[in-house]
């Protein structure tokens, strides 16, 4: 049996893996054997045939000493001819922190220049910033165990019931056992609001007025922890004063923020009175034009009240990725340097100068993400190495990104999968990935678990810090490259936390310095400050101290900014969904993952639709100043007016216009860097499609659709699932039989057969290889007159008798399917539970966990199993905010 850590979210859930089965490891202080859907199942992500498992060099694959020599030479051309200025990285908190280490290593000691960037950019760049004004140092002051043992938790920007699965249920159990209130604030509904106390759905982009108006609420309220301020912390006064400027009519707050006043009252209320307050942020916070200001805001508060370093109390932003914490640690960030020293200090790049002993050590910050895409695409980056992520599809205004790698002269790209990203490489690198590699990542609580391979990396794939060690060594620096394996990395990151530290980094994992190699490989989970043996401390800032220059903890003045409303303009709003990860190249693999949410789509709010002549179920065009995309329209009341949303992970491998980067705003938060993906101006038409159609094929298919052609595709289990339309008719799209065979991807052998009801212009055909049904197509002037998917897909691949096909062509062949997946972790089908439900053999959410599990591992599910008994029922849906 292998412990190792989940790949997937910041939470950082220990799992054991022993032969084919994965748990939930019982002893994981972060998940005492909890998991999600997603952990869950990580192990269908390994093994598949379109992994990268050699190098190549443009088209062709290579050796990788022919690869590694290429790239140190073309990052030696850079530098030789344009400066260090003009090479750059661009890495991912989805890196072992062994990788980065080599990365930042290489980049900001040895070649001289601090641009390297991370994707934390667009993920926790705010909050890094905001913990900085606020701490001194980038710092997460809780643990785990304070969601156990608060009273109240507000959980603001954040939809931890998708995103943050083994943390949400942490709050519920401690719903269960204490008593605890939950605040949702966030403007869409959403799992996570459904299960709350209360939801506070205010306009998006105003959560500074919000807590402003909290901080002053707690001053007239009498809450301020005055003795504690006075002792341990500055810009009380001014904070206090700005957050009063334009707060002092709450009827004037809550109208601006469109919500109900009794709504806000009680969240005021409930903040009072209330010692043990968490207050939990992610991307609605961090991801935005005044992102810093909105986490300060937040940290004002508990500040002001004393609320932090006591069990059960403080700000908490949780991180995204698994290793988003390991990255900020090793100053994965070009305007840090490293081991949570910053270029502010001279002192500080002195001291890493001397023990990396690289003389040409990087003496300012580099280029943020939004900006070094600007540099690449202005040509003043010449040479750039991504590792880790997909710039290409992930970052705001992507086809700029795009255009930017096309023209830069040398783009080396590692990842594990071809992408969007290494599409534009001129070096790819396989890269060893979860299961294969092995090193540390720290989880949002700072504890650093050991991510464990129990398997061999396909072909040449080869993990990260290897290949930068390679790249450093051909580049001639021989001695600062020698690791031969992750424990030495991580010794030397180890004692560069410690080095002259003396207590003035909090960030300090001394104790770790001399680990031998069998101590890293029987590493326990352990939290961070770790300077000595018996020195682990686990929550922070007990004693008032902050690792600022006087000591003192800083209240920061953050004006509020609320969004100008413009008529017809939507403002788009981008984020996540339960069973998918980013760009989709693990997920999107596998089939149970897929089928929650089959589609790229765009949520509206039903006015909003009617007004624009949008119908539920059909395609929009939606566009901003960057680019468009085509998705299918859902109406959705839990939309607030004006306030649209999309998903930000489908990219041109699953559907033709799904991708939403490449509409999203570059607009960033001065002081964080952090782009605005939440809050994109755009404009929403409705596409007109001919026709609609659905294509099975019993294998994966590669589109061949041509333009005119909306597609998305699913996996299957074997063979893909695609569903179509189109604005041109449908004679010009397929003209001839051999375009038709090209459409369905069947040769010339393949018996085809059809149904053709030229009247209704509904056309099916099938097509059948030695008995055995390979490929279908439907096609029809509406969606609604489509067959059931499901139905006919159980049967692809199968062998078929004649009666099946006739059947299958008349669209009602099959054992009727299992509908779309609502328990992911269970493969429990929406149409098992509704049948259940029907025939009223079930009424509750135990009967449905008795008859199926569902809903008993993560528990995601259960609010729309929930939502099935209660249509069920057939009784109107609850109403107003207050839940
Ligand atoms: N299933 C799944 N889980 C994941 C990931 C994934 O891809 N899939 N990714 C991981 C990563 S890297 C990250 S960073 C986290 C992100 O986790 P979250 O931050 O929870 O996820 P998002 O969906 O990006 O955004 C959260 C919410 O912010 C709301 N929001 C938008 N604008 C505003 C605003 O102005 N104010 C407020 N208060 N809220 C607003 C959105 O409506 C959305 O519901 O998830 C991690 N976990
Ligand atoms: N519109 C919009 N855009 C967003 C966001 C949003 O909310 N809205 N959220 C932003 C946030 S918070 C984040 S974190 C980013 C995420 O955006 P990305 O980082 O671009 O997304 P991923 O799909 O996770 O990309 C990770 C890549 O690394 C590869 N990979 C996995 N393991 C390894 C490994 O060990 N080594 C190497 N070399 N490669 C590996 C994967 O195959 C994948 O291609 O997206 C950001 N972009
Ligand atoms: S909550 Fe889910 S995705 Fe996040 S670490 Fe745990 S199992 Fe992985
Ligand atoms: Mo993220």
């Amino acid at each position: 049996m292998t412990r190792t850590t989940c790949a997937y979210c910041g939470v950082g859930c220990g799992l054991t893996v022993s032969g084919s089965t994965l748990a939930g490891d019982p002893k994981h202080p972060a998940n005492f054997g909890r998991l999600c859907a997603k952990g869950a199942s990580l192990l269908s992500t390994l093994g598949h045939d379109e992994r990268l498992v050699e190098p190549f060099i443009g088209p062709e694959t290579a050796s990788w000493d022919e690869a590694l020599k290429l790239v140190a030479r073309g990052l030696q051309n850079a530098i030789a001819h344009h400066g260090p200025e003009s090479v750059a990285m661009y890495v991912s908190g989805q890196l072992l922190t062994e990788d980065y280490y080599v990365a930042n290593k290489l980049m900001k000691g040895f070649i001289g220049s601090a641009n390297i960037d991370t994707n934390s950019r667009l993920c926790m760049a705010s909050s890094v910033a905001g913990h900085i004004r606020a701490f001194g140092e980038d710092i997460v002051p809780g643990t785990y165990e304070d969601l156990d043992e608060c009273d109240l938790a507000v959980v603001a920007g954040s939809n931890l019931a998708w995103c943050h699965p083994v943390l949400h249920q942490r709050l519920l159990a401690a719903r269960e056992k204490r008593g605890t209130k939950i605040v949702v604030i966030d403007p869409r509904r959403t799992a996570t609001s459904d299960a709350a106390d209360l939801h506070l759905q205010l306009r998006a982009g105003t959560d500074v007025l919000l807590f402003n108006a909290l901080l002053a609420q707690l001053d007239a309220r009498g809450a301020i922890g005055q003795g504690w301020i006075a002792q341990y912390v500055s810009g009380f006064d001014d904070a206090l004063a700005t957050a009063q400027a334009s707060t002092a009519n709450i009827g004037e707050v809550a109208s601006a923020l469109d919500i109900d006043r009794a709504a806000l009252e009680q969240f005021f209320d409930w903040f009072t009175r209330t010692e043990r307050v968490v207050t939990l942020y992610s991307q609605g916070i961090n991801q935005s034009d005044h992102g810093t200001d909105k986490v300060n805001s937040i940290i004002n508060c508990h500040l002001a009240t004393a609320r932090i370093g006591q069990p059960g109390m403080g700000p908490f932003s949780v991180t995204g990725q698994p290793n988003a914490m390991g990255g900020r640690e090793v100053g994965g960030l070009a305007n840090q340097l490293a081991a949570h020293m910053d270029f502010s200090n001279p002192e500080n790049v002195d001291r890493v100068r001397r023990f990396w002993r690289a003389p040409n050590i990087a003496t300012r910050p580099g280029l943020k993400a939004v900006e070094m895409f600007r540099a690449v695409a202005e040509g003043r980056i010449r040479a750039i190495w991504i590792a880790g992520t997909n710039p290409a599809a992930s970052m705001p205004n992507a086809s700029l990104v795009r255009g930017a790698l096309e023209r830069c002269p040398f783009v080396v790209v590692s990842d594990c999968w071809p992408t969007d990203t290494t599409a534009h490489a001129d070096v790819v690198l396989p890269a060893a990935g979860w299961g294969e590699k092995t090193g540390t990542v720290t989880n949002s609580e700072r504890r650093i678990s050991r991510q464990r391979n129990f398997c061999a990396a396909p072909g040449n794939a080869k993990p990260d810090w290897w290949m930068f060690a390679e790249v450093g060594r051909r580049m001639g620096w021989q001695d600062a490259f020698l690791f031969t394996s992750p424990a030495g990395i991580f010794r030397e990151h180890a004692a560069l936390s410690a080095f002259e530290n003396r207590g003035a980094r909090i960030f300090d994992i001394g104790a770790l310095a001399d680990l031998d190699d069998a101590g890293y490989d029987t590493l326990q989970p352990t939290q961070w400050p770790f300077p000595k043996a018996d020195q682990m401390q686990s929550r922070l800032f007990a004693d008032g101290h902050f690792p600022t220059p006087d000591g003192r903890a800083r209240m920061i003045a953050t004006p509020a900014r609320l969004p100008k409303r413009e008529p017809d303009v939507l403002r788009l709003n981008t984020g996540r969904l339960r069973d998918q990860w980013h760009t989709m190249t693990r997920t999107g693999r596998v089939p149970q993952l897929m089928s929650h949410t089959p589609e790229p789509f765009l949520d509206i709010h039903p006015a909003d639709a009617a007004a624009i002549g949008l119908a539920d179920g059909g395609l929009a065009q939606i566009e901003s100043q960057h680019g468009r995309s085509i998705l299918r329209v859902r109406t959705d009341a839990r939309q607030r007016r004006a306030e649209i949303f999309a998903p930000m992970h489908w990219t041109n491998t699953h559907s033709s216009s799904g991708p939403i980067g490449g509409l999203v705003t570059m607009r960033t938060d001065p002081i964080s860097g952090q782009p605005d993906l939440k809050a994109t101006e755009a404009s929403v038409v409705p596409i007109h499609a001919q026709w609609h159609g659905i294509l099975l094929h019993c294998a994966s298919v590669t589109p061949c659709w041509g333009d005119g052609v909306y597609w998305s595709r699913v996996p299957l289990t074997k063979g893909t699932i695609a569903r179509l339309a189109g604005w041109n008719s449908l004679k010009d799209v397929i003209h001839s039989e051999d375009r038709l065979r090209g459409f369905m991807s069947i040769t010339p052998e393949t018996e085809l057969v059809a149904y053709i009801d030229p009247a209704r212009s509904v056309f099916r055909y099938a097509g059948v290889e030695n008995g055995v049904f390979v490929a279908a197509l439907f096609l029809a002037p509406a969606n609604l007159e489509l067959p059931d998917v499901d139905a006919i897909a159980s049967l692809i691949g199968k062998s078929v008798d004649a009666r099946q096909r006739l059947s299958l062509l008349a669209g009602i062949a099959g054992h009727g399917g299992s509908g779309k997946t609502i328990c992911a972790c269970f493969s429990v089908g929406e149409r098992a539970v509704k049948n259940a439900i029907g025939s009223g053999r079930v009424r509750t959410i135990a009967d449905i966990a008795a008859e199926f599990r569902a809903g008993t591992n993560c528990g995601v599910c259960i609010p729309e199993l929930k939502d099935l008994l209660h249509a069920g029922k057939c009784q109107s849906p609850k109403t107003g905010t207050l839940n």
